[in-house]
């Protein structure tokens, strides 16, 4: 049987998803945040065990939403604020929803308050779906604009991956895509297979196909809706690593950020309406 239920994982309120075959996923409250995915029998997310889990902090791992500004595009904290916010379990209570068997979902929202607007002065809806299938882990966000003027916002589905061993792992896809190196700050065009030797953070314009991580015969789908932009590919690497206090020495060597993301252009959103976007994984 499928089913979604309120469980706590470390102190954290959370829900969890789960199929009949096996496969599950974890969703924090805090920030709206997949902490794990584990399908086949594999955790599939990366979530660092020196992670802050106090409800405040953002977390270090799985899926973070960035909303509604990347990185330090803007004014707002690095990122925005989302991932630092405590999101409702939306109306439609997926504890009370029958489950499909095959197929489980939940719907957490985050909306404008005294808070959020001291700091961004548009009203919002922000909606995050979860949906569970067998092999398949599918994040979806609609931002829904409930104010009266436009709204303009940046952000990512900051996707941790985990992998046994960073540097046996090939990303393929992005292939002569435009590519930003954030690192050295140089423009070029993708490689056909990407590899990761060393701090790694390069914004890549998306592909129309779905990327593949693979690593050791085994292969990852990674696809997005049109609705984000870029593609955004990250690992700290040791140096950068070692500066990151809710991350182990070795923890960059585990996961490859792989990121649905819009990071130069706004996304406009007009009074009354809703922008969509997602990111897809699916076990190859
Ligand atoms: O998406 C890549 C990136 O913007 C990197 O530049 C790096 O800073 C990373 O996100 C993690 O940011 P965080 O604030 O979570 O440490």
């Amino acid at each position: 049987m499928s089913a979604c239920v309120a469980v706590v994982h470390q102190g954290l309120p959370c829900l969890q998803l789960r199929l009949g075959q096996g496969d599950s996923a974890l969703v924090s409250l805090h920030g709206a945040q997949v902490l794990s995915w584990v399908a086949g029998g594999r955790e599939r997310l990366f979530l660092s065990p020196r992670s802050v889990l106090d409800g405040r902090a953002a977390i270090r791992g799985g899926v973070p939403v960035c909303f509604p500004q990347f990185n330090q595009r803007g004014s707002l904290p690095k990122h925005g604020f989302a991932r630092h916010r405590r999101w409702s379990v939306a109306q439609a209570d997926p504890l009370e929803r029958p489950a499909t068997d095959g197929q489980v979902a939940c719907e957490l929202t985050l909306t404008s308050d005294a808070d959020t607007l001291a700091l961004w002065p548009h009203p919002f809806l922000a909606r995050l779906t979860v949906t569970l299938s067998a092999g398949q882990l599918r994040v979806g966000l609609a931002v829904h604009n409930t104010g009266q003027q436009d709204l303009a916002f940046t952000g990512a589905l900051h996707t941790y991956l985990a992998v046994d061993d960073i540097a046996a792992v090939q990303l393929r896809g992005l292939g002569g895509q435009p590519e930003w190196d954030a690192v050295s700050d140089t423009r070029g065009q993708a490689a056909e297979v990407l590899g990761v030797d060393g701090e790694f953070d390069r914004v890549y314009q998306a592909a129309p196909q779905a990327l593949t991580l693979e690593e050791a015969g085994r292969t990852l789908r990674v696809a997005q809706s049109q609705g984000f932009e870029h593609t955004v590919v990250w690992n700290p690497g040791a140096s950068q690593c070692a500066k990151l206090a809710d991350m182990p020495a070795d923890g960059y060597r585990q996961m490859l950020c792989v990121e649905a993301a819009q990071v130069y252009t706004p996304i406009t959103v007009a009074p009354g309406q809703v922008w969509q976007g997602w990111q897809q994984l699916t076990v190859a």
